[in-house]
C-alpha cells in the first residue's frame, strides 16, 4: 500500500501514542486507507527520512510528513474533497485551543499516572531509553512517580471535569460529529486508558461512552483491520 504510518508500539503490540491515535482517526475521517508500521522509541533510523526523531510519521506516496498537526494540515490540503478535519476558520481557531489544552494540561496529567506503567510494557530495548528520558523530564525516578499515582489520578479527575460537563450536553467536542478536536482529546484518553494499570474512569463515565461513539462513527468499534488496538 502506498500510505503508511509509523505507529509507536508496546512489547505486546499495543499502539499507545496519543499523537499517532489522533492521526489514525484523521485518516479514518478522511476515508483514507493506510497500513501501520509498528515503531519502537529506539528505532530512530527507521524514520530518519522525516528529518526528526518522533512519531507519527506518515508516508503518503512520495511525501514523508512528520508531526501530528503538520500531518492533519497536509491531509486537509491534499484531500479537500473528503470531510473537513477542522470546519470553518472560527472552528479551526477554537480547535487550536483544544490542542494546546490537551498538550499542556491533559497530557502531563496522564503522563504522571501512566509513565511507570508504560515502562513495564515497553520492549526491553526501549526501557533504558524511556527511563533515562522520562526521569530527566520529571526530575525524579519512575518508582517515585509510581508512589504518587493515586494523587496523580485525583488531579487527572479534576482536569477532565470540563470535558465531562461538555460531553454531558453534546455528542462530540465539535458538536454533532467528531473532528480534529475530538481526535486530539481521544488520542490522549486512549493512551491513558490503554496503558494505566488502574482504571482511570468509572465504567459509566461519559468520556468512555464518547470514546466508543468516536470509534463507532468511523466503524472502528471492533478494532483496526490489522488487528492491533
Ligand atoms: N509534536 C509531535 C509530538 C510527537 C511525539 O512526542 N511523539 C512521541 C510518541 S507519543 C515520540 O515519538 N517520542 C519519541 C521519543 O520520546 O524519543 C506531534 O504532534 O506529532
Amino acid at each position: 500500500m502506498s500510505r503508511q504510518l509509523y505507529d509507536l508500539t508496546a512489547a505486546d503490540g499495543t499502539r499507545f501514542s496519543p499523537y499517532c491515535w489522533r492521526v489514525k482517526l484523521a485518516l479514518a475521517h478522511k476515508n483514507l486507507k493506510y497500513e501501520t508500521i509498528p515503531w519502537h522509541f529506539t528505532d530512530k533510523a527507521a524514520i530518519a527520512a522525516s528529518g526528526q526523531e518522533k512519531v507519527p510519521v506518515l508516508i503518503d506516496g512520495a511525501h514523508v510528513v512528520a508531526d501530528s498537526q503538520i500531518i492533519a494540515d497536509y491531509l486537509e490540503r491534499t484531500y479537500p474533497n473528503e470531510e473537513t478535519l477542522f470546519g470553518d476558520p472560527p472552528a479551526r481557531a477554537l480547535t487550536m485551543f483544544v490542542k494546546n489544552w490537551a498538550e499542556t494540561i491533559l497530557h502531563p496529567a496522564i503522563a504522571r499516572i501512566v509513565a511507570p506503567d508504560v515502562y513495564q510494557r515497553l520492549a526491553p530495548q526501549d526501557q533504558p531509553y524511556f527511563r533515562q528520558t522520562r526521569e530527566a523530564m520529571f526530575k525524579c525516578r519512575l518508582e517515585d512517580i509510581k508512589k504518587d499515582q493515586q494523587s496523580a489520578k485525583e488531579k487527572f479527575i479534576a482536569t477532565v471535569k470540563p470535558l465531562q460537563r461538555l460531553l454531558s450536553g453534546q455528542r462530540f467536542i465539535a458538536g454533532e460529529s467528531p473532528n480534529w478536536a475530538d481526535h486530539i482529546v481521544f488520542g490522549a484518553m486512549r493512551w491513558g486508558t490503554l496503558m494505566s494499570a488502574m482504571p482511570l474512569l468509572q465504567e459509566n463515565d461519559v468520556i468512555l461512552k464518547w470514546m466508543e461513539t468516536v470509534l463507532s462513527t468511523y466503524g472502528l468499534e471492533s478494532g483496526f483491520p490489522e488487528g492491533h488496538q
